[in-house]
């Protein structure tokens, strides 16, 4: 029966920029459908997989790392999309049209834990184009303050284990088929010269 009572569900969040923002490196057809359908539905699906359990009324984090931690079915769907909601959010934060080359707090970390700048950039493509099958690739912050790079497959997520991300790039074909089809190594590298919000990293950094 419905019910006109307002019931707290977990909202699909704004997009930070244009769907056509990205482009040519990303473009506004891969964001309609990765923004649109797929973030949508990881979105709605939650929504309906939640209502009348325990979860309900919980925030997005909290549903993450208390579905990581239950070894159910249910949890398991559950987790399955409500890590996945939580990670195209942190992704669409990931990137700007007007990525470059880190400045300040950031650049010191990264300089510090990989060198520099290429050799950062590097090691990060080399583990996001490594990451076999559907994934994320990370950078994170470790529990010693160094920044170390991390991939985790399907839906899997940093702040289900305690961690700290600081950027994801998402590695599922769905990112990037329509632009790049199976050239994901296409894809990364333009990903991290010209899109990476480092403002968004430091600001996760501090
Ligand atoms: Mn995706």
């Amino acid at each position: 029966m419905p019910s006109d009572q307002a019931k707290a569900t977990i909202a699909l969040p704004k997009l930070p920029y244009a769907e056509d923002a990205l482009a040519p490196v990303i473009s506004a057809n891969t964001i309609s459908f990765h923004y649109g359908k797929h973030h949508a539905t990881y979105v709605k699906t939650l929504n309906e997989l939640i209502a009348g359990t325990p979860y309900e009324g919980k925030s997005l984090e909290e549903i993450v790392v208390a579905s990581a931690a239950a070894k159910d079915a249910a949890a398991k769907k559950i987790f399955n999309n409500a890590a996945q909601a939580w990670n195209h959010d942190f992704y669409w934060h990931s990137m700007t049209p007007k990525g470059g080359a880190p400045t300040g707090k950031i650049k010191d970390a990264l300089e510090k834990s990989f060198g520099d700048l290429a050799a950062f950039k590097k090691a990060f493509g080399l583990a996001a184009v490594g990451q076999f099958g559907s994934g994320w690739a990370w950078l994170v912050k470790g529990k010693d303050g160094t920044l170390k790079i991390e991939t985790t497959s399907n839906a899997d997520t940093p702040i289900a284990h305690g961690g700290t991300p600081l950027l994801v790039a998402d590695v599922w074909e769905h990112a990037y088929y329509l632009d790049y089809q199976n050239r994901r190594p296409d894809h990364v590298t333009a990903w991290l010269d010209k899109l990476v919000n480092w403002s968004f990293a430091e600001k996760n950094l501090t």
